[in-house]
């Protein structure tokens, strides 16, 4: 993005129109990030509490006094046990040096307890890793290309803007798209084909596909012999999983499950947008895998426009290690708490954890099963620090709130999980009131803390060069000098990459796997299988006869995670919070279109405003998410609902495998 600046104020901001992935274009939410830089809310100095724990009252401090405290506690809590403590990060920015690198040094070098940062992608990720062999895939920018495409669990046109112009210039040039999704969504209602399958069924539709492919002969025998590994065992496992037992398991017609097959085996160059929707479940990480099996099955691979994709992040040889500092650990092995379970951890870890440090994170609206959250947060006995750049609903739970630039005031060095480029953030400003990149946060708690090493001195470009500076052949030519002037550059792959188009999967056997030892190894099954969900009619009738309903919570249009969702401009375009449903299941509760109800589970409840729209399923509700819980009724937000509980993969976030009741409620007090 390009910022206009006049004296010293940003003015204007625009998408680059040299960028040719973005085309110049900026999603509506940073379109109008100069409101978010500017706003009212910003947090302009570091504070203290002043009331009791949550209250939300706070007092000025200088950043040396704030600092001074911080070192102080955490020297005293190291000297017991630095497990103690905890870092909180997640994606609030993703760029590497404000999301993981001093922070990860500083952290490293106390010995605090390790975070696996769980929320959003792991379980997918670890599933496309057990049959790719890493974050690989196919080049989104070639989708324009495509005749047949699958938005499998994707939904671009609010999470994915720029895929979705290549997607609809591919619908222009005749491509046929297919939205596999419970909901219709703003990308599914466009889409040639809509199937509304059942949350958490994917993996099953994925088997029935291969059964027809391998069956009606569909297939690439000669791409299979030469670049896959298992092929054998795994059409002997499909031979059960026939169109009408999918079908079965997904809520669709077996016709329908045997003509998307046909289509993918006829229909070239085929293209999967697999994206993390699907993989919100307990079956998750196996769902990517089984379908991350198709593309090898037809050969799809052979074609720039053809394959599949979840993250391209893997394709970006950042220098990890350099920037975060694993060695700081100096061979001790601290616990890992799952993000996922930050609730329980803060609540049951034994030895219990003393401080919490939070930033680019805002666990008590985004973290699954608030109440257990909240339990953590309330504790008299947590010190909690929160570095934002707003008050948000975690903030409120700080003993100290310490102000964060926003991207227009920091360095910063970004790859993408959606396409092939690197990127560079100049500050256009200077920080806004006080605040501090968290580099510098970092920098100065390292220096009180006496930690000595050089690389707590290095400043924030020294680290985007660290990060750039790696001996990968994808990374030749592009440098921090050279890139920041541009502000973009192409990995160094070809114009028209199709990178397993010969094999060469980064795999243990350098094939596509569908035998997989390395998960064999874990004691699970090596071979594609379906992992039901955990809270469905079909896996927990008995859950199901209190909580009949699968509740989902994807992204609102307007809001980036809890990002943009208490600003004015974007609350204002959402409306209020709502729980959008079938008309059958609405008329089975006597709800009409507009009224409140209660959406509840033995986890919480929440009021919401009905939307009657059919655009889910019948057998599933949907609330557009992730709203401020201080901004919404009763002061809940779908995390009030969702579970802890982890997929089977990856220790991932299940934040779509849920059942819930709703029932009429009147309105919420004002
Ligand atoms: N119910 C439900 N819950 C979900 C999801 C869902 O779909 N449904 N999605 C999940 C997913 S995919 C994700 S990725 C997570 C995201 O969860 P989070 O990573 O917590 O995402 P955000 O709420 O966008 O950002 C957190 C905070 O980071 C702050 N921030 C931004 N930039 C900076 C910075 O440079 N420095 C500092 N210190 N702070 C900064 C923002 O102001 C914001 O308050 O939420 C998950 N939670
Ligand atoms: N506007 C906006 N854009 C965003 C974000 C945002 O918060 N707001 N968040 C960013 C982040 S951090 C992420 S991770 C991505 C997430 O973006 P996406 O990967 O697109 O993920 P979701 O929006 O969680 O889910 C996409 C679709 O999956 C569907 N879905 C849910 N369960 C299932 C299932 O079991 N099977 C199938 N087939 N579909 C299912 C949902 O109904 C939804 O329409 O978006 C990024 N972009
Ligand atoms: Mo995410």
């Amino acid at each position: 993005m390009l910022v206009t600046v006049e004296n010293g104020i940003a003015v204007k901001i625009q998408g680059d129109p040299t960028m040719p992935f973005t085309d110049g274009t900026l999603c509506t939410k940073v379109a109008h990030y100069l409101e978010r830089t500017y706003s009212p809310d910003r947090l302009l100095h570091p504070m203290k509490r002043v009331g009791p724990k949550g209250s939300a009252r706070f007092a000025r401090v200088s950043w040396d006094q704030a600092l001074d405290e911080i070192a102080e506690r955490l020297k005293a809590l190291a000297a017991q046990n630095p497990e103690t403590i905890l870092p909180l990060s997640y994606a609030g920015t993703m760029g590497m040096a404000q999301f993981s690198s001093m922070d990860r040094r500083f952290f490293h070098r106390l010995g605090a307890s390790l975070l696996d940062r769980t929320l959003c992608s792991s379980a997918g990720k670890a599933g496309i890793k057990a049959t790719l062999g890493g974050s690989v895939g196919m080049d989104p920018e070639r989708f324009d290309e495509a005749k047949l495409i699958l938005l499998w669990g994707a939904n671009p046109v609010v999470s994915n803007l720029h895929l979705w112009s290549r997607v609809q210039e591919a619908m222009r040039r005749g491509a046929k798209v297919v939205a596999i999704d419970p909901y219709r969504s703003l990308s599914a209602e466009k889409c040639t084909q809509h199937l509304a399958l059942l949350p958490g069924s994917d993996g099953a539709l994925a088997l029935g596909m291969m059964h027809v492919l391998i069956a009606e002969n569909l297939i690439d025998r000669d791409y299979i012999a030469r670049y896959t590994l298992g092929f054998e065992q795994l059409a002997e496992r499909v031979r059960h999983s026939t169109p009408q037992w999918a079908a079965g398991v997904c809520g669709l017609r077996a016709e329908e499950i045997v003509q998307l097959a046909r289509d993918y085996g006829t229909i070239q160059p085929a293209a999967i947008r697999l994206n993390y929707g699907m993989q919100r479940h307990a079956g998750g990480g196996i769902a990517a895998r089984n379908i991350a099996c198709l593309p090898a099955l037809t050969g799809a691979w052979r074609d720039a426009a053809g394959g599949i994709v979840l993250t391209t992040a893997d394709f970006y040889g950042f220098d990890h290690a350099a920037l975060e500092r694993p060695d700081l650990l100096g061979g001790r092995k601290p616990r890992v708490i799952n993000h996922a379970a930050i609730g329980e951890a803060l609540t049951a870890a034994q030895p219990p954890v003393r401080a919490v440090i939070v930033y680019n994170n805002n666990p008590v609206a985004v973290c699954p099963d608030s109440e257990k959250v909240l339990a953590g947060f309330r504790r008299e006995d947590l010190y909690c620090v929160v570095m934002d750049s707003f008050l948000t609903d975690t903030a409120d739970y700080a003993d100290l709130v310490l102000p964060a630039t926003t991207q227009l005031e920091h360095y910063d060095v970004h790859k993408s999980y959606g396409h092939l480029y690197a990127l560079a953030n100049n500050p256009a400003i200077a920080p806004v009131g006080e605040s501090l990149p968290n580099t510098e946060v970092f920098r100065r708690l390292a220096a009180r803390l006496g930690f000595d090493e050089p690389c707590f001195r290095d400043s924030d470009e020294d680290l985007c060069r660290t990060a750039l500076a790696s001996t990968d052949p994808r990374m030749q030519g592009i440098e921090w000098e050279g890139m920041k002037r541009t502000g973009w550059q192409r990995l160094n792959v070809p114009e028209r990459f199709a990178p397993f188009a010969e094999g060469g999967f980064p795999t243990p056997s350098g094939k596509c796997e569908f035998y997989s030892a390395a998960l064999e190894r874990q004691g699970l099954d090596p071979l594609p299988f379906f992992n039901p969900p955990v809270e469905s009619v079909a896996s927990n009738p008995a859950l199901a006869g209190d909580y009949p309903l699968a509740f989902l919570s994807p992204p609102a249009r307007n809001f980036l995670n809890s990002s943009f969702a208490h600003l004015k401009r974007f609350r204002d375009l959402e409306g209020e919070p709502t729980v959008e449903m079938h008309a059958e299941d609405a008329a089975a509760r006597a709800i009409r279109d507009g009224e409140y109800v209660r959406v509840f589970n033995a986890r919480g409840s929440l009021r919401l405003r009905a939307r009657v729209n059919g655009k889910p399923r019948r057998g599933v509700v949907v609330a557009p998410s992730v709203w401020w819980k201080k901004h919404s009724p009763d002061g809940g937000n779908a995390n009030n609902l969702t579970a802890q509980r982890t997929a089977d993969l990856g220790g991932g976030a299940t934040f779509y495998d849920c059942l819930v009741q709703v029932e009429r409620a009147g309105a919420p007090a004002a």
